[in-house]
């Protein structure tokens, strides 16, 4: 959200990126104590809130354990925390679907990704990730360097494409964005690639004009294909606090956000995000993005993910 380096937004800065990972603030509000008082479930309610889960997810969790508390169903502080691994599991459990880059049955062509998001987020990053993992996999892949707004971009993907071997289509900076990626998927269909990803500028949700250009890209690809693009992948910055979940809304409204893939999971304990965005859209989240190399992405597993942000602890169970 913030990420001026302005004097006057230091102390926002530190509340939005507590040093403590939500995993370490909760162990160490539940471990080592006896007994669950009202008090300490407004501390684990304040840890859930400061790491970005939401003010929703956050409400439904505490009810939920209240709940627990009063029935005698969960008795410890242990035990509350046991409880929150599984309800933050379960909440992002509906958003894990196995994905691949498959067409419906009976129809042929080239399957099409278009992938959006703010600027930073870790598109072309990810494009690059993605077109190894596919080839990987032994399928056919091109690229189409649809931002054509840096001219810097299309160098970025050609180095991908050059890296793992994969054809990128360009034009020259300042071209059309949904020329360059309906000129790609002409020729991916025509040399029977298997998957096209298309890249796009990055964009802030609040630009309408901006956002209007992503939807004609979409008209643009439909000219060729009324079933494509068949995976719309929005991009989202995991270290962004609830901003994230306004991006994900507006992306969704404009253009029907089929996949989130999430990045920058690496080093920071950050991704509380991800619960607000689960609970609120409900989108099936497809990589989590933990580094900057072609193999730091990892499809999604929300067990795991729980398992990262919430470590499970020898004494959690009680
Ligand atoms: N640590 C880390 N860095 C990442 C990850 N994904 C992307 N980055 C870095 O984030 C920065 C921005 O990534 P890009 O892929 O250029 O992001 P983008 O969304 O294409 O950016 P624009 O095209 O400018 O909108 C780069 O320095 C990437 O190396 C990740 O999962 N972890
Ligand atoms: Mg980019």
């Amino acid at each position: 959200m913030s990420t001026d380096t302005h004097g006057a937004t230091a102390l926002e800065t530190r509340l939005e990126r507590p040093r403590a990972s939500l995993g370490d603030r909760l162990q160490n509000l539940l471990f080592g104590r006896q007994s669950v008082s009202e008090e300490l479930m407004e501390d684990v309610e304040t840890a859930l809130l400061t790491a970005d889960v939401g003010v929703n997810v956050t409400r439904r969790i505490s009810d939920d354990l209240h709940d627990r508390v009063r029935r005698k169903d969960v008795s410890s502080p242990a035990a509350v925390y046991a409880a929150l691994r599984r309800q933050l599991t379960g909440i992002l459990s509906g958003c894990e679907q196995a994905w691949s880059p498959q067409l419906p049955a009976g129809t042929d062509g080239t399957y099409v990704v278009l992938v959006v998001g703010v600027n930073g987020s870790g598109k072309t990053t990810t494009i690059g990730k993605l077109a190894r993992r596919f080839r990987d996999e032994g399928r056919s892949v091109m690229l189409a360097a649809g931002d054509t707004f840096r001219a810097a971009a299309v160098e970025q993907l050609q180095r991908w494409g050059e890296r793992h071997d994969v054809p990128v289509i360009t034009q020259r900076s300042g071209a059309d964005a949904a020329s360059v990626i309906f000129d790609a998927m002409a020729s991916a269909r025509s040399r029977g690639m298997d998957v096209l990803i298309a890249d796009t500028a990055g964009r802030l949700h609040t630009r309408s004009n901006l956002m209007e250009e992503l939807k004609k890209i979409k008209r643009v690809i439909q000219k060729q294909d009324p079933s494509a693009p068949h995976e719309i992948m929005l991009v989202i910055d995991g270290t962004t606090g609830q901003n994230a979940l306004t991006q994900a809304r507006k992306f969704n409204e404009v253009l029907g956000v089929t996949g989130i893939t999430i990045t920058k999971l690496d080093g920071t304990a950050r991704g509380g995000i991800l619960f607000s965005i689960a609970e609120d859209l409900g989108i099936p989240i497809r990589f989590v993005g933990v580094g900057e190399s072609a193999e730091d992405l990892h499809p999604f597993r929300a067990a795991e993910f729980v398992d990262a942000l919430l470590p499970e602890s020898p004494a959690s169970e009680s």
